[in-house]
């Protein structure tokens, strides 16, 4: 049977840039757009585009139905800062919407999913250098809670029901396609923006926190290649640690200055420090690499490179 795809939250961050090469691959007409309200307009004038509440079961399933959808990927999700503005809210939809997708599955109504889990789901009693793979959760953020008891789901399905559901723990991912999407990482995100539109950055993290970070083409990458990848090598069900790189506020100003020497930084925090000082400062993601290949391209210097590059054109366009 062919494959069609459902990306559910396919006008965030991620869901953007992930929508944008399934369809590179796999052809426009066969991975279908979703989200609560339209994208950007390269998005919308790629391919077909549904709007879909996430929290909405019957939403979902008219979707399903109407294109003979066999696997999704539920990007719809309420990220650490905006989380913990609106506590209930995030578990909510985080929450019924993965219950949605993973009924779904096990109704057969889908073959496959995708689900991300985030370093988030590590708190600050987890050891925070190349934390493994199994080690201590006790997350302080709500959507930290909410991706640790997600993860315990995603395992209980495949286990109880044999819903052949996949995730990684995304660290950071840094992107310039869309706009960052209230997270406590974005200031990677606004610091290249930033550089470029004003010539200096206001940090909301001090200099000193190391975080793991990620650029958006090797998380579209690794996500990709998990749902590829043969069900048989997919032998955790909860969720892979993934690495790329881990670097503080000030590395990555020291990088951006080899580009625009200019560039100047200052450090202010505000309540996200507390969000960033709980997560680990970097991941060993030696299983993603053993089970199914994955293999990260970009550092911090390459990332730079091509941030900056993307940027200025995208400045110049606009
Ligand atoms: C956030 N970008 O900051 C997300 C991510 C590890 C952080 O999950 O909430």
């Amino acid at each position: 049977m062919n494959k069609q795809i459902l990306i559910i939250g396919a006008c965030g961050q991620i869901g953007t840039e992930l929508t944008l090469k399934l369809r590179e691959i796999n052809g426009n007409n066969a991975v279908i757009a979703s989200d609560i309200r339209e994208g950007n307009d390269e998005l919308m004038q790629s391919g077909p585009f549904e709007i879909v509440d996430a929290m909405d079961k019957n939403s979902i399933e008219k979707i399903l139905d109407k294109y003979a959808i066999t696997e999704v990927y539920l990007m719809a999700a309420m990220l650490s800062a905006t989380g913990e503005k609106f506590p209930a809210k995030a578990w909510e939809l985080n929450m019924t919407s993965l219950f949605n997708v993973l009924n779904f599955a096990k109704e057969k109504k889908i073959k496959k999913m995708f689900w991300p889990s985030s370093i988030a789901a590590f708190g600050p009693t987890t050891p925070k250098e190349n934390t493994p793979q199994e080690t201590i959760m006790e997350p302080t953020t709500v959507y930290g809670i909410s991706k640790q008891a997600g993860e315990r789901w995603c395992e209980y399905y495949f286990n109880n029901y044999g819903v052949d559901v996949r995730s990684v723990r995304y660290p950071g991912i840094i992107s310039w396609k869309t706009n960052p999407g209230g997270g406590t990482t974005d200031y990677a995100i606004e610091i290249y923006n930033n550089a470029l539109l004003v010539g200096k950055y206001d940090s909301f993290l001090n200099k000193n926190t190391k975080l793991p970070m990620m650029y958006m083409d090797d998380a579209i990458d690794a996500t990709i290649k998990i749902m590829d990848a043969k069900p048989e090598d997919v032998k955790i069900r909860s969720s892979y640690n993934l690495a790329a790189m881990s670097f503080t506020p000030e590395e990555i100003a020291l990088e951006i200055k080899k580009f625009i020497p200019d560039f100047k930084i200052s450090y202010h925090e505000d309540f996200r420090q507390r969000i960033a000082d709980s997560w680990p400062q970097s991941i060993d993601d030696s299983r993603a690499k053993e089970d199914w290949g994955w293999q990260p391209k970009f550092d911090l210097h390459k990332m730079s490179e091509n941030m900056l590059n993307s940027l200025h054109k995208k400045f110049e366009n606009s």
